[in-house]
């Protein structure tokens, strides 16, 4: 059989008098120029000869098409340009089948939805992921979706960008079928059907959805927009859908998609997708082989460890958990099956899936039982002395090729090396609480952590579904060092005029998750105060100081969970307190600080700054290896928001 060119990667073969087209770009078979023109000259040479009956256009490798080029949005487009490539796949005499490979998302699914059939691997995910980049679907997407599936369901897929299964998609409507054996045999036997009664997507009437259904998923998806403008956008479009012809819907789209691609939240959000490809390219790795993992040990079994023991149960590996006796190790079990219980009750888990979790999970209250493992995460209290005893400990337990990681958030790992005979195979393994939801992770490089060992860290989180970003050893880390910067200068500000409130309503205006008097009274003041403390003594005088924290936590005002801190709680809202304002009035007065008023704008210019200062210095020191790994931390740890491009971008330091 011999293949005809369409482009340099797209290219036909003929099989049954189907003109079978592979779209073969990698790594993921972007939509780029090239791919474009190639499926309109496959468009020309399938409508141009009439010993051809139909399509079917399939991709190479892992994925069916993983979207537009992201490359090519920040040049003016060339033609032919997506929408025109999707308008001529629907006006095409003969019929196009789509045989989703693997992943179709944003012009990728646009393109399979321009199609007249839609046939997928099982394993293929379909998605509309543009407002992760800060735009809507341009290529019909919003317009076409909800033809197949209804205005409620395409407000949720597109306002979110959530990815959907092959099974969920063929519910949704989007596909008409899941392939059970060979998918392009199935997908050719589909396309000799199809030409009977050609099924344009774009000439579909919307299957209704009710109001109440519509305004519910457009509530859903604005909730979590914080600030975002794609969101409301996608919402605006998928409506208009279900309301105009389809040239008036993809008129506006274009112009829309048009109008967004330039804005300064997709720039931000385009720098954070290059950002996470970047962060995985670490110095010195290359050829490097990770150690193999297959048993996590974990010691201590608190939130953090508990939360690390079902993020690995997730991920399929076996865990051995211990505490300090039996009756800990028992209640940790508790903990651990409760918080699974919790995932099977929302149906994020089923009963198999719980069943085979717990039967990989086991747990002592000796740490000889960690002998067996492949690498052993420390997660008891953040206390050199608790953990130093415990590295030496470990160290006569475990195999000599098993790894040692502490998920200490302060302490020096170099320090807690030197107390094992072999600090090479120690690494740091920074977990955020949740462990289980949060995403970020810090792998922290010691002085002498062999390669592998880091490059084991590196996979493992990846295993676990994590974003691990590369850090060097300092005090905080990359992350808690520069919301150290953050929390002083909040207080600077206090004392200089804002109020808390004030403070924390401009950074959750400018998208934080929560506004930094929020978070501090969330977490608790006490840890950072006792770090101020041991500090106390080596603090330059000439540096600026507030004493406000201290006051509060001389007074009992731990934070939300005293019931007091920053603010009052009442019911678990948050109010302000007369008091505290009276305790900033007095240091301001011990001071001779006259306050003056903040704009929402100079607050939030005031403390990104601070944080994009301190990241220099962690750049200039090696800690970071880049600034957009700073930028990771900060969103993926901190709620900093990821349309916003993190404190770096914002301060343009690459
Ligand atoms: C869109 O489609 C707009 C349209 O509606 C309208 C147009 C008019 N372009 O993630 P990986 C690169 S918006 C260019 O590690 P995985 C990536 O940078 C687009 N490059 O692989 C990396 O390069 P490098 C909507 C892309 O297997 C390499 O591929 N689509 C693109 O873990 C491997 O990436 C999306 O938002 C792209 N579209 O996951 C999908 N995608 O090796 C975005 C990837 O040099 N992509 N690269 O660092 C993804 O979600 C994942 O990459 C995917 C593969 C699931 C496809």
């Amino acid at each position: 059989m011999t293949a005809i060119t369409f482009s340099p990667d797209v290219s036909g073969t003929i099989t049954d008098g189907v003109l079978v087209v592979t779209l073969d770009n990698p790594p993921v078979n972007a939509a780029s120029q090239t791919v474009r023109a190639g499926i309109m000259a496959a468009l020309a040479h399938l409508n141009g000869n009439s010993t051809l009956k139909a399509m079917v256009m399939t991709g190479a490798g892992k994925s069916f098409v993983g979207g537009a080029d992201i490359r090519e949005f920040g040049k003016p487009p060339v033609d032919p340009i997506l929408p025109d490539v999707v308008s001529a796949i629907e006006a095409s005499a003969k019929p196009v089948v789509a045989a989703l490979n693997g992943v179709a998302l944003g012009g990728g699914l646009e393109i399979a939805l321009a199609c007249h059939q839609r046939i997928a691997a099982a394993s293929a995910k379909l998605g509309l992921p543009e407002v992760k980049l800060g735009l809507v679907p341009g290529a019909g997407g919003t317009q076409r979706l909800p033809r197949l599936t209804g205005v409620a369901p395409a407000i949720e897929m597109i306002g979110s960008g959530r990815a959907v299964s092959a099974k969920e998609a063929l519910t949704l409507g989007i596909l008409d079928r899941v392939a059970t054996g060979d998918l392009l045999a199935e997908a050719i036997d589909m396309s000799h059907a199809a030409g009977k009664s050609m099924r344009r997507t774009g000439m579909l009437s919307v299957p209704p959805s009710s109001d109440a259904d519509i305004e519910a998923a457009a509530k859903k998806v604005l909730g979590k927009a914080r600030g975002q403008t794609a969101p409301g956008q996608a919402i605006r479009l998928v409506k208009l859908a279900g309301e105009a012809t389809l040239d008036t819907g993809l008129a506006e789209e274009r112009r829309t998609f048009l109008e967004l691609k330039d804005s300064e939240q997709a720039r931000a959000l385009r720098h954070v997708f290059f950002a996470e490809r970047a962060s995985a390219k670490v110095d010195g790795l290359d050829g490097v082989q990770p150690r193999k993992l297959e048993t996590i040990g974990i010691v201590g079994m608190g939130l953090m460890g508990s939360g690390i023991a079902v993020s690995a149960l997730d991920a399929g590996f076996r865990v051995i958990a211990v505490e300090q006796s039996a009756e800990a190790a028992e209640k940790g079990r508790t903990r651990i099956e409760d918080m699974l219980r919790k995932n099977l009750a929302s149906g994020r888990i089923d009963q198999a899936g719980f069943d085979a979790r717990v039967s990989r999970l086991k747990t002592a209250g000796d740490k000889t039982a960690l002998q067996p493992a492949d690498l052993v995460i420390e997660a008891v209290f953040d206390d050199y002395d608790v953990k130093a005893t415990l590295f030496g400990a470990l160290d006569g337990i475990v195999r000599d090729d098993a790894i040692l990681a502490t998920n200490t958030s302060y302490l020096d790992p170099d320090r807690l090396a030197a107390e094992t005979k072999n600090p090479a195979r120690v690494v740091g393994l920074h977990f955020f609480s949740p462990a289980n939801i949060m995403r970020l992770m810090e792998v922290v490089k010691g002085a002498k952590t062999a390669p592998d060992v880091l490059a084991t860290g590196l996979q493992l989180a990846k295993r676990l579904g994590k974003l691990p970003i590369v850090c060097g050893v300092t005090e905080g880390f990359i992350g808690n060092r520069i919301f150290s910067a953050y929390r002083k200068e909040a207080e600077f500000l206090l004392e200089d005029g804002a109020s808390p409130a004030e403070i924390d309503s401009a950074m959750e205006k400018f998208g934080m998750a929560m506004g930094p008097f929020a978070v501090f009274d969330l977490a608790g003041l006490e840890i950072a105060w006792a770090r101020r403390k041991r500090q106390a003594a080596t603090r330059d005088p000439a540096e600026r100081y507030s004493v406000i924290a201290d006051r509060l936590c001389e007074a009992g005002r731990f934070g939300q969970k005293a019931g007091r801190g920053w603010y009052a709680y009442v019911d678990g809202k948050r109010q302000e307190d007369p008091a505290v304002t009276d305790m900033i009035a007095a240091a301001r007065r011990e001071k001779g600080i006259v306050p003056k008023d903040f704009t929402s704008g100079e607050i939030t210019r005031r403390l990104v700054s601070a944080m994009a200062d301190e990241g220099r210095k962690l750049l200039a020191e090696g800690i970071a290896a880049r600034a957009s790994d700073i930028d990771l931390v900060l969103i993926n740890g901190y709620g900093f928001p990821a349309h916003r491009g993190g404190p770096m971008f914002m301060a343009g330091i690459e």
